[in-house]
């Protein structure tokens, strides 16, 4: 098995071996899909693996925008559409200077699996810019989401493919996007998900990621015979995910102790109570500031610059801000603080030998292709409320929401279960996978 692992990565490496990101996604599912393949004679020999991970089409385009000094600045936009097989592509956008081919392959890649496993007829996308939306006025992310629509229009559609937020794509950016596509298709349509309640927007949308993430942590919780209630939680990032985590945490009955942003991490043994979150939120989403500034706001916490919240002893870790941003040394101090739950918000985070330190030492493990689902779920219920011309109440969204989280936790231990150990990276793999395969085997060589 081994020897037939290894060919295929170093044939799909031929073609990639220039982005390390993806490169590191398809090894993940690989290692743990390709034994299942080679023990279905249906999936035996279809080459079902290799087409899965190769993009329908890739678009990359300029994008020209100008500056409030009226100078004319230049960037990249991109779409993957990774695969359509079980419905339209799906996914979000990105805005952040490191944005690359490989960065977003991997996230469409990611997204393959993640929204077979939803249960809702989504396929799977990718987009975004290396745009910085940092310290640009509100005029200057406008004129360049107006710009980036103006060539993606052409590419997406309600039954095409519909994008989303992610890193540096909220609430605002998908507003001016949205008025640039309705203005050029003169059409009011559920192009793009996580809009604005009065314009088409669904209620628990910001909240899904970080609700699906902590209810997928207290489902693994739960499994064993424990709960989140009372438990000390870090989280890192302090963006659209990791600002619900820690409010359903709270919600929960747990203690948050730690947020970060790319600056560095707030410490509060005291906890960051419900306060001090809104705090957090204002300082964030409206004021665009950074997070040192909630050390100013409450003296008793304190700021570690440059570090991540790794190092704090807790009972569960939540890594919500960005790819590779838990390593095995991390993951070594966790465990031996105590940590007994990682719930992964963020695409990604951890590196492959911090999942590993997880599993050789069988903690929970939940990998966000599973625990960050749902987002995109309920991005998927926003397109049906599009499509039903309706809305559902918010109590409405959100049982749906813990009812898709609950069935992701199902299907990962049908998959993933091991003698005394719940695999959740190999049932998320293979469960993500059958339904992608049977309908790509369905419809033919296409
Ligand atoms: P936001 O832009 O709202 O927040 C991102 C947070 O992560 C910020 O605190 C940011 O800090 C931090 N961050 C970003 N890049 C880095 C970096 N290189 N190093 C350290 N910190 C960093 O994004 P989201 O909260 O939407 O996304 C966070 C993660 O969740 C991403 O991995 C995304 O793919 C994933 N995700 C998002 C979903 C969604 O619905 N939004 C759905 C599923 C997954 P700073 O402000 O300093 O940059
Ligand atoms: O990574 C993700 O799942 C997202 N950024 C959300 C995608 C979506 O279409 O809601």
């Amino acid at each position: 098995m081994k020897k037939i692992i290894k060919n295929f990565i170093s044939e799909i490496d031929k073609k990639n071996s220039h982005e390390p990101e993806f490169m590191q996604a398809v090894k993940e599912i690989a290692e743990t899909v390709l034994p299942y393949i080679v023990s279905k004679d249906i999936y035996h020999g279809k080459n079902i693996l290799m087409r899965m991970v190769e993009p329908e089409r890739v678009l990359m385009f300029r994008v020209n925008w100008v500056d409030d000094n009226g100078e004319i600045q230049v960037n990249r936009g991109y779409r993957v559409q990774m695969n359509s097989a079980i419905g339209p592509y799906k996914g979000g956008l990105r805005f952040h200077p490191t944005v690359n081919l490989s960065i977003l392959k991997f996230l469409a890649l990611e997204q393959v699996f993640k929204n077979s496993l939803t249960t809702l007829p989504m396929g799977a996308g990718k987009g975004g810019s290396d745009f910085d939306p940092k310290g640009k006025s509100d005029g200057e992310v406008m004129r360049f989401c107006q710009s980036f629509m103006t060539e993606l229009h052409r590419y997406i559609g309600p039954n095409t493919d519909i994008p989303a937020g992610d890193i540096g794509v909220g609430g605002r950016e998908i507003g001016y996007m949205f008025g640039q596509y309705k203005k050029l298709k003169k059409e009011f349509t559920g192009v793009l998900t996580g809009k604005g309640l009065s314009w088409g927007g669904s209620l628990i949308r910001p909240e899904a990621t970080g609700y699906g993430t902590v209810y997928f942590a207290e489902n693994m919780l739960n499994h064993v015979s424990n709960t989140i209630k009372g438990k000390t939680v870090v989280i890192s990032g302090s963006g659209n995910v990791a600002q619900y985590a820690a409010e359903k945490c709270l919600q929960l009955s747990a203690k948050v102790i730690s947020m970060s942003d790319s600056s560095g991490t707030i410490y509060d043994k005291d906890g960051i109570d419900s306060e001090k979150l809104n705090f957090i939120m204002n300082l964030k989403n409206l004021k665009r500031g950074r997070i040192h500034e909630y050390v100013d706001q409450y003296p008793n916490s304190i700021f570690f610059k440059d570090k991540t919240p790794w190092g704090i002893s807790c009972d569960i870790a939540l890594p919500c801000a960005t790819q590779n941003e838990l390593n095995e040394n991390d993951a070594k101090i966790l465990i031996k603080n105590g940590c007994i739950c990682v719930s992964e918000g963020a695409n990604m985070p951890c590196e492959p030998d911090a999942i590993n330190v997880f599993k050789l030492n069988k903690i929970l493990y939940a990998p966000g292709k599973a625990s960050n689902a749902g987002g995109v779920a309920v991005s998927g219920l926003e397109m049906a409320q599009n499509s039903l011309r309706y809305s559902w109440s918010r109590e409405e969204v959100d049982s749906k929401l813990k009812e898709i989280m609950k069935d992701i936790h199902s299907s990962c231990l049908t998959h993933g279960q091991e003698k005394d150990y719940v695999n959740y990276e190999k049932g998320a793999n293979i469960a993500g996978f059958i339904k992608v395969a049977d309908a790509m085997l369905a419809q033919g060589v296409v």
